[in-house]
């Protein structure tokens, strides 16, 4: 059975596609218009009451959340190399703290980056981003040295995990954050650009992307510096 994934370009929604990608997953796109407030209007609340994406719709579930996600898709296709084979509980109570890491510690600090104004106003907007450049800074030193060690989160193995750090990455490089500071983390995001995997989920959103520019939908927040 084909899955649909709900999404909008550029959003960490592209973590869900290039975990589909990477499963093999048969799986078609459709838009959310942020602009238009699809995001929140009951047709979408009732795949995700809280009115983000990505949703997923597949296997006649409709899962919401990148880290619940990827932990069904690694269970689901055990062969795909979404996640390190977990040996015990705690090594999978580690990769989920992992995950975590990035969907509720660094997530929320990509936000306050890239639209600082959705939180205090204009008028606050520059110190809202700054305070949580700082904040990404701290973790970001905790990043570079974990992949000074090897080419990907878990060494030598491609993971989800980092389709999730490489979105976050490119998500704050593209609002002015200074990622050259921290050169592991920056080839991290340009070898992940030339996974197969990746490049599919980035297609995709540029196919969509173009048909929402065509529209007058397209997503572009406030400039802040
Ligand atoms: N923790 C969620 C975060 C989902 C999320 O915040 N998605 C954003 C796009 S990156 C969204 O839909 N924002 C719309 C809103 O919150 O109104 C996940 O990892 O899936």
């Amino acid at each position: 059975m084909s899955a649909i994934l709900h999404m909008a370009p550029g959003t960490c929604a592209r973590v869900t596609a290039i975990a589909l990608e990477t499963a093999g997953v048969d799986f078609e796109t459709r838009p959310i218009r942020f602009m238009r407030g699809e995001h929140k209007s009951p047709e979408f609340r009732k795949l995700n009451p809280l009115g983000k994406v990505p949703a997923l719709e597949i296997d006649g579930s409709v899962l919401t959340e990148n880290l619940a996600i990827i932990t069904y898709l690694a269970e689901r296709y055990p062969d795909a190399g979404l996640m390190p084979k977990a040996v015990d509980a705690a090594a999978r109570a580690k990769q989920l703290a992992d995950l975590s890491f990035c969907s509720a510690t660094l997530h929320p600090l990509v936000t306050r980056i890239r639209i600082p104004n959705f939180f205090a106003g204009a008028e606050n907007a520059l110190i809202v981003k700054q305070t949580a450049e700082r904040a990404m800074d701290e973790y970001f030193e905790i990043v570079e040295q974990r992949l000074s060690q090897g080419n990907w989160w878990y060494g030598s193995a491609w993971s989800a995990m980092d389709a999730y750090l490489y979105w976050v990455v490119w998500r704050v490089e593209g609002a002015g954050y200074d990622i050259a500071r921290f050169p592991h983390i920056a080839g991290h995001a340009r070898k992940s650009e030339e996974l197969k995997q990746v490049k599919r989920a980035l297609e995709r959103e540029e196919t969509m992307q173009a048909q929402l520019l065509a529209e007058g939908t397209a997503f572009q927040p406030p400039v802040v510096n």
